[in-house]
């Protein structure tokens, strides 16, 4: 029974997180030249993809302490979030950075120095940004969250060669749509969190993709991110991101014993690859 459920919940999501990113043929991108904006290969031909196996780690304040960084650094790629770094960090979290995914806030706030710090140099970066649900493209061109486009342009110009995406809105929406008719209760009208969007992203890219502290282990605490001392349960339950509905869900479609996730925090996803629907 268990079996089916989760067969049957991957298969949902393969059909609902085929990745999408801003390509310039529709408008107003269109326009405004960004054809020749975007990197002309898409993100699933990346240099070494399809990636045999993939670990994405999230920056929760309980993977302080783990010892994983050799096992997460032995993956064919590692995905990080937002800010989070590796330096002073590496016995915890590894020293391998393939893609890194940063909300707008990154791209927006002058605190984050996208363009200066070496976080976001020599990488693959994917930008997003809640667009409202409808994805009135036009509408989210003129009024984003935050504003990633100026930020994305300039780093387009200035560095052509560095592979960097925004995700569509539509993708983010299917991705929230698909957690909304598998939770019981009604959950935030409000994107998931870009941990969710990374899981997602990572197995149209990768042929296992290992989780870590994505689901809380048992050093699970309340200090929010490994690299800073605030404390804060709603980073890892949610408040604005329907957050604990996508960790059950995870939870559900993972193959993980229960003493990976108590000990190492790390649950186990296919690749959409090596899910046959
Ligand atoms: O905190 P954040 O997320 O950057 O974390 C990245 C992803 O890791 C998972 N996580 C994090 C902490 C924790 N205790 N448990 C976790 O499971 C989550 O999946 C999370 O998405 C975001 O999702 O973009 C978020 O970004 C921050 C902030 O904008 C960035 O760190 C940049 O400074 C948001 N914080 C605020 O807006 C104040 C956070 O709500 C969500």
């Amino acid at each position: 029974q268990k079996q089916l459920e989760k067969q049957a919940l991957l298969c949902q999501l393969k059909q609902h997180a085929q990745v999408r990113v801003l390509d310039g043929t529709e408008e107003p991108f269109a326009s405004l030249g960004w054809k020749h904006l975007v990197p002309s290969d898409h993100l699933d031909k990346l240099p070494g993809t399809p990636f045999r196996t993939c670990a994405v780690v999230s920056s929760a304040g309980s993977i302080l302490n783990s010892l994983l960084g050799k096992e997460i650094d032995s993956h064919d790629a590692v995905l990080r979030f937002n800010a989070a770094p590796t330096q002073g960090f590496h016995k915890d979290v590894g020293k391998k950075t393939t893609i890194r995914i940063i909300n707008s806030q990154v791209l927006a706030n002058s605190e984050h120095r996208f363009n200066r710090s070496s976080l976001y140099k020599n990488i693959t970066l994917v930008g997003w940004d809640p667009a409202p649900y409808s994805a009135d493209l036009e509408k989210w061109y003129r009024e984003p969250d935050f504003d990633l486009f100026t930020g994305y342009e300039d780093r387009r110009r200035r560095s052509p060669s560095q592979p960097f995406y925004i995700l569509h809105p539509a993708f983010i929406w299917s991705l929230w749509t698909m957690l909304q008719t598998n939770t019981e209760e009604n959950i935030q009208p409000n994107p998931p969190s870009t941990g969710y969007i990374g899981i997602a992203v990572m197995m149209n890219l990768c042929e296992s993709v290992d989780v870590y502290e994505f689901i809380p282990s048992k050093r699970h605490t309340t200090r929010c991110h490994y690299y800073e001392a605030l404390r804060d349960m709603a980073c890892t339950l949610g408040a604005y991101h329907p957050l604990l509905y996508e960790k059950l869900l995870v939870r559900r479609m993972s193959t993980a014993s229960i003493a990976e996730i108590s000990e190492k925090g790390k649950v186990t996803l296919p690749g959409f690859s090596k899910i046959s629907c």
